[in-house]
């Protein structure tokens, strides 16, 4: 079916290639969920999974959050450190409490103990590490009075403040969107990314329409023309109302597609599952899953956005920090299979128990191994396509073989194809998380 591009959104798809080039070449962000949630400390959802109504939820927590070991550029730097290449702040989440000083609502940091503009210094330290910098922006307000009950609402079973949903008025929110979004985009210079959440279109639901999306992005990229834009607004039939898909703490099987053509895509992804601070969580992923999930992102042809939910007094608690600095080890001598790189060309089949991910721009391959074999790797149908191998980590040669030679060097017991290549390993593996091959 034939669909009309707004004047707005015109764009080639060369212009918006090059508007996308620095998040396609970065790979790996940091997102940071902050807010009154850190509080209670028991999911960034605690409102709406314990129904606390709003005058209750901010009596209890908007007079007691003071963040005095806030510093953002600690943030920064703990990003840069694990070699993440852009920052995204929840602005406002879901519970409808502002970090910045809005104008259009008294919910803010400014009116906590914390006293201040929370954003504006995040904004000048990311930007201070050379990283890009994001909002993260909520399309839900369980706060807001204009913002009516519906199924994901925390009152949602609560029959007199349902009943007032007929004095509500979307349209005011809809105003109010638009306020929020303009200070943001205009009052901290360039922002590189907005990430809008969430759309839940059909019965007692949000969608399009209640948001007004198409009047969203059409200000948001009027603001900020170089803005790279989610696809949480509900606009899945324009292809213009979105950027990149995000799957939410979930692996693709493959490289996504959307009408059988490859999209961009980056999946956020937490340290223990919750995206805001939550002190007794026991699901932290080891520093191998998450440099694993780095990898097999990136052998996927996508970006990680992988989050941390500083506590209510601003820092990051050491489960997080303990795991930034094994990333930041790992990408340390690693990064080069990260950054620029892409899904492997179909011509080079996965090794067992190995990921692939592949430079167009420097032709080079890196097998990630995430086993380490007994002395031999076997890499299948790579003969005559490989010129040279080497550990990353270290640049020490590799030497490999194919069976005509390891045959007529004694090996008479070997068992690969006659196109394979037979990989020289060191019998101990080396002292790196997940050791790479570059060929
Ligand atoms: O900010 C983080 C989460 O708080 C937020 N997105 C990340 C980045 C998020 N949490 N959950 N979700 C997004 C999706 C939630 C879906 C559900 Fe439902 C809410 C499942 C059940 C209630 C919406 C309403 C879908 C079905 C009913």
């Amino acid at each position: 079916q034939e669909v009309q591009t707004p004047k707005w959104a015109a764009e080639t798809p060369e212009q918006k290639k090059e508007r996308m080039a620095w998040w396609q070449e970065d790979r790996f962000g940091m997102f940071i969920h902050w807010g009154l949630y850190a509080v209670p400390a028991r999911h960034e959802w605690v409102q709406n999974y314990e129904q606390i109504a709003p005058d209750v939820y901010r009596e209890k927590y908007f007079n007691v959050f003071n963040p005095d070991l806030y510093d953002p550029k600690a943030w920064a730097a703990q990003a840069k450190a694990a070699g993440m290449k852009y920052v995204v702040l929840t602005a406002r989440h879901h519970e409808g409490f502002s970090l910045w000083d809005t104008q259009y609502s008294d919910f803010k940091a400014p009116n906590t103990p914390a006293k201040r503009d929370l954003i504006k210094p995040f904004v000048e330290a990311v930007r201070a590490e050379g990283l890009k910098v994001g909002f993260y922006f909520s399309l839900i307000d369980w706060h807001h009075p204009d913002f009516t009950i519906d199924r994901v609402h925390p009152l949602r079973n609560d029959q007199a403040a349902i009943a007032q949903n007929s004095q509500k008025d979307m349209g005011r929110f809809r105003q109010f969107l638009k306020n929020q979004l303009t200070e943001l985009l205009t009052n901290y210079g360039k922002i590189d990314l907005l990430f809008f959440d969430f759309s839940y279109p059909g019965e007692n639901g949000k969608g399009h329409e209640d948001w007004d999306s198409e009047g969203l992005l059409e200000l948001v990229r009027k603001l900020q023309p170089g803005i790279l834009v989610n696809d949480r607004l509900d606009l899945p039939d324009k292809p213009w109302g979105w950027d990149y898909v995000t799957p939410e703490q979930f692996m693709p099987k493959a490289w996504p597609e959307r009408n059988g053509v490859r999209v961009p895509w980056e999946t956020c992804q937490t340290f223990s599952g919750s995206w805001g601070y939550h002190r007794d969580e026991n699901t932290w992923k080891s520093p191998n899953q998450l440099i694993a999930m780095l990898i097999e992102v990136v052998s996927k042809g996508g970006n990680l956005l992988l989050n941390v939910g500083p506590t209510a007094r601003g820092n990051f608690d050491d489960r997080a920090t303990e795991r930034l600095d094994a990333i930041g080890q790992w990408m340390k001598y690693n990064s080069r299979a990260i950054y620029g790189c892409t899904a492997a060309p179909e011509k080079f089949e996965k090794p067992d128990n190995c990921l692939l991910t592949y430079n167009p721009t420097t032709n080079r391959l890196y097998v990630h191994l995430l086993q380490w074999p007994f002395k031999t790797l076997y890499l299948p149908n790579y003969r005559g396509k490989v010129k040279y191998a080497q550990f990353l980590h270290d640049g020490s040669e590799i030497r490999y073989t194919s069976r005509s030679s390891a045959e007529a060097g004694g090996h008479t017991t070997v068992t690969a194809g006659e196109n394979d290549l037979i990989v020289d390993l060191p019998v101990v593996k080396p002292q790196i998380e997940i050791p790479v091959i570059e060929l």
